[in-house]
């Protein structure tokens, strides 16, 4: 069992797309439970990146494969990461604020609350405050998830929090946040609603808001 979670590790920080996909399959028919897999194949995989690109053993070009191949073999996983049994309906809306161009925690926060019954409207990455607001009054949506992976971006979910504000529809949605550098204490300090420190946590706190 821990030899294919090895091998989807592996080709994972190889950036081999392909294989990790059909890996991912292999440990399902076998039966290995997909939080398992995620946990410890594709993400166990990408923590090993992110450490390699920390001590500059790795760069960017590197990382961006193997952020594909994790977001090729966590679609896969997408229909079994569903909680089975619980629907919940409603929409949100989810992006990556302005100036930041990591997808892979907010993709996996879109799965998860897809899988509890959500109807995710993604606006991709880098969003300017002022898409957050103008998705949320077209799609007449209750929530909004931020995701920021950067020190030097997380203040623009701030950005986000202030153009509700200004656009007068704070009242009107939940602002639900998070990302590595993210903080319960941050979340507070700039009035959003809901800080998540992973995607499942994120899909819990969606569910009850809604
Ligand atoms: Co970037 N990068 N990167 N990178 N990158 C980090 C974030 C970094 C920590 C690496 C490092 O130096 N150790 C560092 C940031 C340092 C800092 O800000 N203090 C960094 C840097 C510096 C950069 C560049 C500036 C590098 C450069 O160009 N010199 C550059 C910036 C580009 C930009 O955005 N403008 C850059 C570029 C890239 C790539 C494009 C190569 C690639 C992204 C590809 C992609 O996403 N498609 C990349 C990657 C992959 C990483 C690391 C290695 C991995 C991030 C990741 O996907 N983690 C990362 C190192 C690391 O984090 N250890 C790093 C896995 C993912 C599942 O976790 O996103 O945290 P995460 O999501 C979790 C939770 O945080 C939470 O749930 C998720 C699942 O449980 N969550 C939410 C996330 N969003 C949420 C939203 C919610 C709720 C929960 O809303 C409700």
């Amino acid at each position: 069992m821990a030899d294919i979670l090895n091998e989807i590790s592996e080709n994972l920080q190889n950036g081999k797309a392909k294989v990790v996909v059909e890996l991912v399959g292999k440990a399902i028919e076998e039966g290995l439970p997909p939080q398992k897999i995620l946990d410890e194949g594709l993400l166990a995989g990408m923590g090993v990146i992110g450490a390699k690109f920390k001590a500059n053993e790795v760069f960017v070009p590197e990382v961006l494969v193997a952020a594909r191949a994790m977001n090729k073999g966590a679609e896969v996983l997408k229909p079994r990461l569903a909680a089975e049994g619980i629907k919940a309906k409603g929409r949100a809306v989810i992006g990556t604020v302005k100036g930041d161009l990591h997808d892979i925690g907010k993709n996996l926060v879109k799965m998860m609350m897809e899988g509890r019954g959500i109807e995710m409207i993604d606006l991709g990455v880098d969003v300017p405050a002022s898409r957050f607001v103008e998705a949320a009054k077209e799609n007449d949506v209750p929530i909004v998830c931020c995701s920021a992976l950067l020190t030097t971006t997380m203040g623009e979910i701030k950005g986000v929090v202030d153009a509700f504000k200004e656009a007068g529809a704070r009242d009107r949605v939940k602002i639900m946040i998070g990302g590595a550098p993210v903080t319960q204490a941050f979340c507070d300090q700039i009035g959003a609603d809901s800080y998540a420190p992973d995607a499942a946590s994120a899909a819990e706190a969606a569910v009850a808001f809604i």
